[in-house]
């Protein structure tokens, strides 16, 4: 598939279906809750942390939408014989504690956003200034680490090991991944099968161990828990796909942030990839580093 190709088959897909409006309700709840869950005791911090859960700066809320539809897709099995009270008190704390997943999966994602634009110094974030230009490197860390934390105690609280194992290992996974991103050697720079696990860590395992923890804590089978992991997964993946590919098609105003971020960084992602599968050559340009702006216009020039 053409990148265009790509563009316009998702076009189509987003005039059918907003699945977003599907949970609207909640994502609203979700937005509430967030901005209670990260009050904190020093005004400094507290201004950090609270950062990006102001209204019209929240994101996309992609993951919670994605969680909250695994939800809802997974219903809850009701008590036998059935009383249709206990079970809606029931179904009423499954669902809490379903929404709980999806409030601490939002809170690792900001965390690792904070850090990120740290690590890559950038200064602009869902169309403003990040906060390590706003208020520095200093806070942005330790406001990430504040994320981080409340995220533990609301998992610590769902009192299921299982689930608190899988989303901290999400954590390891985040920095694994954008450890394997920092120290690509030549040849990891220009394999696809390292960009995946790459790309596995980096975005799609919070993801899919956050779908999975979902499925858990609804009660159902193994199987069923590691078809939503899958799903997560794939989803994850293609997410990522997406994100590389607006990198290159997208405009400041469209991604909130600079576009061609991660070939200015350095970053080989899918794009060009693909395009080294057709064009062997733009191999040695690949291999010469990002460094220099006229290697990057001349990788421009195979897309
Ligand atoms: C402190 C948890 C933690 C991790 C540190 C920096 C780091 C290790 C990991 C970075 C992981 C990262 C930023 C991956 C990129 C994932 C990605 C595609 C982010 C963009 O997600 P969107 O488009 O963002 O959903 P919005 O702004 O809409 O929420």
């Amino acid at each position: 598939y053409s990148i265009r190709h790509q563009i316009h088959h998702q076009t189509a897909v987003e005039e059918q279906l907003d699945p977003f409006s599907l949970v609207a309700d909640e994502l609203s709840v979700l937005a509430n809750r967030l901005r209670s869950m990260v009050i904190a005791e020093v005004p400094k911090l507290a201004s950090a942390a609270e950062y990006f859960f102001k209204m019209g700066v929240e994101g996309k809320r992609f993951r919670p939408t994605v969680l909250l539809l695994m939800a809802s897709a997974l219903h809850v099995p009701l008590p036998e014989p059935t009383d249709v009270s206990l079970g809606d008190a029931v179904s009423s704390e499954l669902r809490t504690r379903q929404q709980c997943i999806a409030e601490i999966t939002e809170m690792i994602h900001v965390a690792s956003l904070l850090h990120d634009d740290v690590l890559d110094d950038a200064d602009t974030r869902r169309g403003i200034g990040s906060l390590n230009f706003v208020m520095g490197n200093k806070l942005a860390v330790l406001a990430g680490d504040f994320l981080l934390s409340r995220a533990c105690v609301a998992l610590a609280s769902l009192k299921n090991t299982e689930v608190v194992s899988l989303l901290a290992t999400v954590v390891e996974h985040l920095v694994t991944g954008e450890t394997m991103q920092m120290t690509t050697s030549s040849d990891q720079r220009s394999s696809m099968e390292y960009y995946m696990q790459k790309t596995y860590y980096k975005t799609a395992s919070l993801i899919s161990n956050s779908c999975k923890a979902i499925a858990i804590l609804a009660g159902q089978t193994t199987e069923v828990a590691v078809l939503a992991y899958e799903y997560g997964r794939n989803l994850g993946l293609a997410f990522q796909l997406m994100d590389d590919i607006l990198d290159f098609t997208g405009t400041s105003a469209s991604l909130g942030k600079g576009s061609l971020s991660d070939i200015r960084h350095g970053i080989v992602t899918a794009p060009i990839l693909f395009a080294m599968e057709e064009f062997p050559q733009l191999r040695t340009v690949v291999d010469r580093g990002f460094d220099d702006p006229a290697n990057v216009d001349l990788a421009l020039e195979y897309l």
